[in-house]
């Protein structure tokens, strides 16, 4: 029988107590997207913040590397059934990103955009309170293109199709709205711990 060293996988108890319902753990890191990877460079990426249709804030990237860098380690859980734990991401928190607008949240909810076309619904609730950023490396390198480098948004207590990568920014919007995969059949919040996959879940 072969071991593994201190750094091998964590003991089955400490598994199975990190893994929400139905999910596997994976060391791999799968690329899961709709279509090829987009082109963006950081001389093409931007981050806009809209009001519905009005602008209210945009960063270049040069601009967005100024903001203040938080750090986030910790496990990430796809709606396809893997987890992977341990994931560290450097970036900007969502409240730093309001707070340098110099806004408060207009609205209760978001939908964000990818430079895919890409569309995911959040609560601002979800994004506040050092929940969420745009991150910007992993582990402590540029995020590679595939896993939505230069800029991709972490919303980590979701399931991972809530974090939207080549994240080109979002809209504030009155009510709930759903998003590319919500208007297919996913949930509109995206629980892993309640085990929220399907609509009506
Ligand atoms: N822009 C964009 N973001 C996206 C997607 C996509 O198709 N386009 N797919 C989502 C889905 S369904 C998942 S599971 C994760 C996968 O991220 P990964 O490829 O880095 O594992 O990205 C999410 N973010
Ligand atoms: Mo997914």
């Amino acid at each position: 029988m072969v071991t593994r060293g201190f750094t091998g996988r964590p003991p089955k108890a400490d598994v199975a107590a990190r893994l929400p319902p139905g999910q596997y753990l994976t060391e791999d890191f799968p690329v899961l997207q709709l279509g090829p990877t987009p082109r963006v460079t950081e001389e093409t990426w931007s981050f806009t913040l809209r009001d519905g249709p009005r602008p209210l804030k945009s960063w270049t990237w040069d601009e967005f590397a100024r903001l203040p860098q938080t750090r986030w380690k910790g496990d990430i859980h796809c709606v396809t059934k893997w987890s992977k734990f341990d994931t560290a991401w450097a970036g900007v928190s969502f409240d730093d990103i309001l707070a340098d607008a110099g806004i408060e949240p207009p609205t209760d909810f978001t939908l964000f955009e990818g430079f895919d076309d890409y569309t995911t619904n959040v609560p601002v609730a979800d994004l506040i309170g050092g929940r969420a950023m745009v991150a910007t490396s992993y582990e402590g390198r540029p995020i590679p293109p595939d896993h939505g480098g230069p800029a991709r948004l972490l919303v980590p207590h979701l399931y991972f199709w809530k974090s939207p990568k080549w994240v080109k920014g979002l809209r504030f919007t009155r009510k709930d709205e759903a998003g590319f995969w919500e208007l297919r059949g996913y949930h509109m919040y995206g629980d892993p711990w309640r085990e929220q996959r399907f609509t009506g879940d």
